[in-house]
């Protein structure tokens, strides 16, 4: 970072310390979707006919008879409604001048490019749709997809839409065993995968995964290839089973008539980390989580006619489910994707593809925003990024510094930031600044969205004054938010709606300060952020025993400058096993072949013992204590407390 740089840097963090907030200019405020306040007082005194308003704007085959139903937890919305989600993302925009607009701008990692308007992207999808019937997808069959960034990503999730069958979308970064246990979750019968995915110049082999995957996964029936690295990968398909992409669609029609969906049928699945080993079955409906996505992104991102939008998540997660797809393409906008890494070929990367795009809006993680601020501000400058308008973050909480030097070198001192709050349950963005009304405090994501009510509470269930601590709750219905645990009922209603009585239970800590900004504090369960990924300790913790050297392990959340967290595993081994720096890299590998890459350890502590309670339960608390170099914190309901004494000495020790 340059000298000069740093100084502005200094000097605006000094100006934060006095709480200085950051209002939107009167330029901005002028051009803006919403700039009228009132709508906040609108949507509270009318939550439904301010949702009715949004759920008018999208293509239904029917309306609905009733707006909302709430027998808590159980929610439906726009009951009796039918539509189809993928006429309202792709087919209705064919039938406007949108017809030869860009629905879906690719960027793949070597330096390929696809552009789909709208109506290529209907063709596309109307040929998948078909071929997918003709391997007998039904309306109501489970389809897992197990694929990169490529475009046939995005046209398997809209053809399973448009065929009514609901998707499991599997991040390509997930182990064999982790699509195995998601696939035989879900019950898929079709699994779409490719022959391989670019990462930094290296293949994936997406392919051979899915085949050890299929080992123990009765319920599959066809496998479909995407071809994309090719001859560099050797790929073996299973006659009768396996089918190459290309061949299925070539034959197919680009006519396809739409499934009309139950505003309450289920469109997709899926899976993320909770704070036991087994993952959750995330359901989401369709025409509830249609008008919350497409509502969301059109205000929260100032969504114009002419923008060309870039979230750059993976659609393995939320985020790009919502916001690459559904949200985006449900307001006919222009959609990029892109298929690599922030640092390759290099560091401007990113930079390189705004400017080429000239990209209008750009989403984006804290953990990616640390890692620019570390990689120097001379990778942004060399850009030309004037054609930014609204810049956002997601999946943790952003740290001020951060906050400021994307203000600073992205925004450059002149686009909003959106700090977006929300998680795979919510479906949609529940807490953030509308970018043409709220001053935004750097590191708060301001307030509740229009129509959605939260709370902060104590452990009683009593809210907690301005500044103080508590968990994130929110007590009133979104159309977006999930219906339950795919086959797991009791588990939804367990996890989320038996903490406090009627509220949602959201599993973040959070306050509330004087002018009502909620500032987000992190996890208060079990479950780590690793770079913007959600990860249970308790699922690393298994994969750790499930080595044979390993008699017990405790996994967890440790402070890591990029990644916000990082994991520490602290490992005791079975008698006779000498520990070794080539066991702890074994351990690290057998986390990775259980789960994926993503839930790498990156410290592995061998110790005799683990502190536990009288009652056996090992106390992470004073693992995170000890991994931190804090002070122990309360160690009375220890059984023995001079193992963590011991611990501690010897953990500073070996650093
Ligand atoms: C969208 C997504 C959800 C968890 C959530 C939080 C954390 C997400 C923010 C945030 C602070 C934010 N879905 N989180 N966004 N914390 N500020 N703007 O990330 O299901 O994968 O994760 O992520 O802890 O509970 S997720």
């Amino acid at each position: 970072m340059s000298d000069k740089t740093d100084a502005a840097q200094e000097k605006l963090v000094a100006l934060l310390k006095e709480g200085r907030s950051f209002p939107p200019s009167d330029e901005f405020r002028r051009q803006a979707n919403v700039s009228d306040p009132e709508i906040y007082d609108r949507a509270r005194q009318d939550p439904e006919g301010f949702w009715v308003e949004e759920a008018k704007r999208l293509d239904w085959f029917e309306g609905w008879n009733k707006v909302v139903e709430w027998n808590v937890p159980w929610v439906k919305w726009f009951i009796g409604g039918k539509l189809n989600a993928t006429c309202n993302c792709v087919d209705r925009h064919v039938k406007t001048s949108r017809r030869t607009k860009p629905a879906i701008l690719w960027e793949g990692e070597p330096g390929d490019q696809r552009v789909l308007t709208f109506e290529d992207l209907q063709k596309e999808v109307n040929r998948f749709a078909n071929a997918l019937k003709s391997l007998g997808v039904k309306k109501g069959d489970r389809v897992a997809i197990y694929l990169g960034m490529v475009p046939e990503l995005a046209i398997a999730m809209l053809a399973c839409a448009k065929v009514g069958a609901p998707h499991s979308i599997v991040f390509g970064g997930f182990s064999a065993d982790s699509l195995r246990e998601r696939i035989n979750d879900a019950q898929a019968k079709v699994v779409i995968t490719g022959d391989g995915a670019w990462r930094r110049g290296n293949v994936v082999p997406l392919k051979a995964n899915v085949d050890e995957a299929l080992t123990g996964t009765p319920s599959i029936e066809k496998v479909v290839v995407v071809e994309r690295v090719g001859k560099v990968t050797q790929v073996d398909m299973q006659p009768g089973r396996d089918i190459w992409w290309h061949d299925l669609v070539a034959n197919a029609s680009d006519q396809c008539d739409a499934e009309p969906m139950d505003s309450e049928d289920i469109l997709y699945i899926l899976y993320t980390s909770g704070t036991t080993g087994k993952p959750k079955g995330v359901v989401h409906t369709t025409g509830g989580y249609l008008v919350g996505t497409t509502a969301t992104h059109r205000m929260i991102f100032d969504i114009k006619e002419d923008d060309v939008y870039w979230c750059t998540a993976d659609i393995g997660w939320v985020t790009g489910h919502s916001y690459i797809i559904y949200g985006p393409l449900a307001n006919g906008c222009t959609t990029l994707m892109y298929e690599g890494s922030p640092d390759y070929p290099d560091r401007g990367r990113f930079w390189d593809i705004v400017q080429k795009y000239k990209v209008n809006i750009f989403y984006t993680a804290p953990t990616a925003i640390r890692a620019f601020m570390r990689w120097g501000t001379e990778w942004p400058a060399k850009y030309d990024l004037s054609s930014l308008r609204v810049i956002g973050s997601v999946g943790e909480p952003i740290n001020p510094e951060a906050w400021i030097w994307y203000h600073q070198n992205i925004g450059r001192e002149r686009c909003p930031i959106v700090d977006t709050w929300w998680q795979t349950e919510t479906g949609m963005i529940l807490i953030s600044p509308l970018p043409g009304i709220t001053a935004t405090k750097p590191g708060s994501a301001t307030q509740p969205f229009p129509g959605i009510e939260a709370e902060v509470l104590d452990d009683r269930g009593q809210p907690v004054g301005p500044g103080a601590g508590g968990y994130l709750v929110l007590t009133r219905p979104w159309p977006a938010m999930f219906r339950t645990i795919y086959g797991d009922p009791d588990r939804f209603v367990r996890t989320y709606w038996s903490r406090y009585p009627s509220k949602y239970f959201t599993g973040d800590g959070a306050k509330v300060d004087e002018d009502g900004y909620f500032w987000l504090l992190g996890r208060v369960d079990d479950v780590m952020n690793v770079a913007g990924h959600r990860i249970s300790t308790y699922e690393v913790e298994s994969a750790l025993v499930d080595h044979p050297a390993v008699a017990e392990a405790a996994v967890i959340g440790k402070t890591h400058e990029l990644k916000g967290q990082g994991i520490a595993g602290f490992v005791t081994l079975k008698e006779g096993i000498d520990p070794s720096d080539e066991l702890k890299n074994e351990l690290k590998q057998h986390v990775v072949k259980k789960i994926g890459p993503i839930a790498r350890p990156d410290d592995i502590f061998f110790t005799a013992e683990l502190p536990k309670t009288r009652s056996a339960k090992i106390m992470r608390r004073l693992l995170r204590d000890i991994a931190e170099g804090r002070v122990l914190g309360d160690t009375t309901t220890l059984a023995d407390p001079a193992v963590t004494a011991r611990l501690k000495r010897q953990y500073e020790e070996e650093g």
